[in-house]
């Protein structure tokens, strides 16, 4: 067993003195920030999050802002999604793709006005690819990484816990769209969103002051609801079908290869840095795409690489992700699978690190 050095290169969040209060079991890093991944267990934390309500500190969900007259123009630019339609007030998952095709990041673009943006980006440094971009085309748009730091309520019980902070109106915004409520006599962006398929909300807290102040406020009110810290949780993730960038995809992967190909608009994505690109490949359609696997078997181990996926003793893929699930009572798991082997019923091998088990392609994702 050995430790992580703190350094100010792994950067605190404003919420870190609330997360090791709360006892935080592991970590993970996240755009160079630490991110939970264990509060009591897994498990645990797994049927805590679908009984009641969770605060989850995603700070390490950076947010790029775009600020200026290009900003909109910029913003296409990163994506194939068509975002003429997007008004103020909206969210949208969108691919980030570089000029071949591949993804760079899928986050989540947040538009506060036509010349006010931020892309909250899953584990990349998309900031330097923007700011590439806004300097190479020498668009009029300043790019930079403001002090706002995501807390999300998630679980069953997310509205009963903010209608306590922010009042009855909470309950009327949308699914990935936001509004603004005040906390502190401050203006805070909240949007109906998070990384997790159990309902609840995302606040954008700007000015790290404001941090510890809202997450105590949280817990205090929500003490009879049974609040708990939490976080991205693996098992549900994964039973969601909620894709984690660097793990089940790389620049290596087109979005439809991702099975992203929802969000994407390619036709009519004009001025997207990657559309040449995807045009041609969507002629063609993907030859390898994603897939929920289950996979036979005790639990499953946890792991730092792909697993190798095999049929008939030849590779047609790999396991990207992969957790036992006390609900599904399988090994669920996400996995790239080449064409010949991705319809459902298929039935493969993967190698897992404790050995041979069989696997079996499957409809959809669980939740
Ligand atoms: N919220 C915010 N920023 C983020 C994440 C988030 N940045 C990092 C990471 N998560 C980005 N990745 C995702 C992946 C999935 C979703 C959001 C961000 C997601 N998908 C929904 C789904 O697939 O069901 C809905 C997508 C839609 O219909 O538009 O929520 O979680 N702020």
């Amino acid at each position: 067993m050995a430790f992580i050095s703190p350094s100010r290169r792994l950067r605190r969040t404003p919420f870190s003195d609330g997360v090791e209060a709360a006892g935080v079991k592991a970590y993970t890093v996240y755009n160079r920030m630490l991110l939970p991944t264990v509060f009591e267990s897994v498990e645990a934390d797994y049927h805590h999050l679908k009984n009641h309500v969770q605060v989850w500190d995603v700070s390490v969900e950076r947010q790029v802002e775009l600020r200026g007259p290009d900003a909109a123009r910029l913003m296409q630019m990163l994506t194939p999604r068509d975002l003429r339609g997007m008004l103020p007030g909206r969210c949208f998952y969108v691919p980030i793709v570089d000029e071949t095709g591949g993804m760079l990041n899928d986050p989540v673009a947040v538009k506060l006005a036509e010349d006010r943006w931020w892309i909250s980006i899953a584990d990349s440094d998309l900031l330097l690819w923007v700011k590439g971009i806004a300097n190479g085309y020498r668009l009029d748009v300043l790019v930079d990484e403001p002090d706002v730091s995501p807390l999300a309520v998630q679980g069953p019980k997310a509205d009963e816990l903010m209608v306590r902070i922010f009042g009855e109106t909470i309950r009327d915004v949308k699914f990935f769209r936001f509004g603004l409520f005040e906390f502190e006599g401050r203006e805070l962006v909240v949007a109906r969103s998070g990384y997790s398929k159990q309902g609840g909300f995302e606040i954008y807290v700007e000015g790290a002051d404001l941090g510890m102040p809202l997450w105590n406020a949280l817990f205090a009110a929500g003490e009879d609801l049974q609040v708990r810290a939490g976080c991205p949780n693996a098992i549900e993730r994964i039973e969601g079908g909620l894709l984690s960038y660097g793990n089940d995809m790389t620049d290596d992967n087109t979005p439809h290869e991702c099975g992203l190909g929802r969000f994407c608009d390619t036709q009519t994505a004009i001025g997207c840095i990657g559309r040449d690109a995807l045009l041609r490949v969507a002629k063609e359609g993907p030859v390898q795409q994603v897939r929920a696997i289950a996979i036979d078997g005790d639990p499953v181990p946890g792991s730092d690489r792909a697993w190798p996926l095999f049929a008939s003793g030849r590779r047609v893929g790999q396991i990207t992700s992969a957790a036992w699930s006390p609900d599904y009572h399988t090994n669920v798991s996400i996995g790239m699978v080449r064409m010949t082997h991705w319809d459902t019923g298929t039935e493969l091998e993967v190698e897992t690190p404790d050995g041979m088990r069989r696997a079996t392609v499957q409809p959809g994702f669980w939740i």
